[in-house]
């Protein structure tokens, strides 16, 4: 049995299955792990999200923004873009089916035994695991709570407050908690959250930094492995913490992690039509 973690899929099937079968995985012996945004962006959004979903035991996800997203527009909250590629699943004759499976999903997956965490885009500095399970617990409760997952979709949006305390409560305190795990790349020292920078490592604001570098960083002994920040090119310095979006849907490459050996598989994948 061998445990595998594949980066940002956004619809991207072809090169998942060329990479699974590469490296003869089986879902009746192997694991994969799934970094988030499953969807959106890549030409088969629906095919992708059903693969995870038939993986059944086999398989773990962590949400990413795109896959919330996805449950926003479901609800009736949020738009779509023009460059969304979700429609094929809020048409599909499985739609109730996937949509209640992305409900069930978490932000942040565990494995005490190998002392690692996955999640879509960081973990704040400021926190140490265990508190980013129990953070991570709130909203992976509101999205199966049916009275409370249309008031937390309908207030999901939005880059405010970037700063945590622990006073922060209802909707906001949410939020911030989904940014976090969802959507950071660059943040202060104290956990104050930028949102708003472009992707380039060169391109943090006085006083920010990637996530992951801060010294002070609580999750330094644990290891760590995210997608969402396709710039990075699969590259991060950290001891222990693995960058796995290689910008699949923009046309470089897949990465598939062997958890096991340490081994990256990738595979390159097509150029998107414009
Ligand atoms: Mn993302």
């Amino acid at each position: 049995m061998t445990t595998y973690a594949v980066g940002d899929l956004q619809g991207c099937l072809d090169p998942l299955k060329k990479l699974l079968a590469k490296v003869d995985f089986s879902a009746s012996r192997d694991c994969l792990w799934v970094v988030g945004d499953m969807v959106n962006r890549g030409p088969q959004s629906l095919q992708t999200l059903r693969f995870v979903r038939d993986l059944g035991g086999s398989g773990i996800c962590v949400l990413g923004n795109h896959d919330l997203h996805l449950l926003a527009v479901a609800y009736g909250f949020g738009r779509l873009k023009r460059s969304d590629t979700l429609q094929p699943i809020l048409d599909a004759p499985d739609r109730n089916d996937l949509i209640d499976f992305l409900r069930q999903q978490k932000l942040i997956h565990h494995d005490p035994a190998r002392n690692t965490a996955m999640v879509h885009a960081g973990i704040p500095p400021q926190w140490s695991l265990n508190k980013a399970l129990l953070r991570a617990h709130e909203v992976e409760q509101a999205l199966r709570d049916d009275a409370m997952l249309l008031p937390f979709l309908d207030g999901m949006y939005g880059n405010l407050p970037d700063k945590w305390k622990k006073e922060l409560h209802g909707i906001p305190r949410l939020r911030l908690i989904t940014n976090y795990f969802t959507r950071m790349r660059f943040c202060k020292a104290d956990g104050t959250l930028d949102l708003l920078s472009k992707e380039g490592l060169d391109s943090a604001p006085e006083g920010f930094a990637p996530w992951f570098s801060h010294r002070n960083r609580k999750t330094r002994d644990n290891i760590l492995i995210f997608g969402h920040w396709a710039a990075l090119e699969g590259r991060c310095d950290e001891p222990n913490v693995h960058a796995l979006d290689t910008g699949c849907v923009w046309g470089n490459c897949l990465t598939l992690l062997d958890l096991d050996s340490g081994v990256r598989h990738q595979c390159d994948c097509p150029r998107p039509k414009s």
